[in-house]
């Protein structure tokens, strides 16, 4: 049976819940990361240190997905300074698409990326990735289409 999924003082969304999410604990446990993306690396790992005084934690190229990233620790969180290392790179087409550096995903934490993901395609909701694959700094990782995800790309990630 489908319930519908209404916060108090709301009015009626449409979203439908099914009864197991409903009844499930959350899924997403923490924000990993918000990935900024930029069309050059190394000004906007200034920008942050000149500005904020924030200093790169961790730095990786991900040849799978043709990115590189500088991960800045903000608290328990990142923010995920992300440029294409290729021009095929999704993210080069979506620098040239948008014109310019913006945010391009979120990455929520997970305790089970599998589960989580098994969740969100119980629903019916697009993935971009059918089983979980490794992430950056050794995570599991795994995307849901924007286009049912509220116009924001989802990463899930488990650490
Ligand atoms: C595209 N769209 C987005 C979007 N990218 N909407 C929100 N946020 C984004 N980042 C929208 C477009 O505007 C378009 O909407 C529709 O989605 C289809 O876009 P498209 O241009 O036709 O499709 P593609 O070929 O650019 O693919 C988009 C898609 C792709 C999200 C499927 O980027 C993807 O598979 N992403 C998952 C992998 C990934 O992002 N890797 C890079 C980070 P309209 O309305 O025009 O139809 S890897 C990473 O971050 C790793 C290192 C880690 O953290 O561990």
């Amino acid at each position: 049976m489908a319930i519908t999924a209404r916060r108090p003082g709301e009015e009626e969304s449409g979203v439908q819940m099914s009864e197991a999410a409903a009844n499930q604990k959350p899924l997403l446990t923490e924000i990993d990361h918000i990935a900024i993306a930029v069309p050059d690396l190394g000004a906007a790992i200034d920008y942050y240190r000149e500005t904020f005084g924030a200093v790169v934690d961790h730095r990786e190229v991900v040849e799978s997905d043709g990115v590189e990233e500088a991960l800045l620790k903000v608290a328990e969180s990142y923010v995920q300074l992300l440029t294409p290392t290729r021009d095929d790179s999704t993210v080069a087409k979506w620098l040239n698409t948008r014109g310019g550096p913006g945010i391009h995903h979120v990455g929520y934490r997970v305790a089970d990326c599998g589960e989580a993901l098994e969740a969100v395609k119980a629903q019916g909701f697009r993935v971009l990735d059918d089983a979980p694959r490794p992430g950056s700094r050794g995570t599991t990782v795994a995307f849901i289409h924007p286009k049912d995800a509220l116009g924001t790309l989802i990463e899930l990630v488990q650490e």
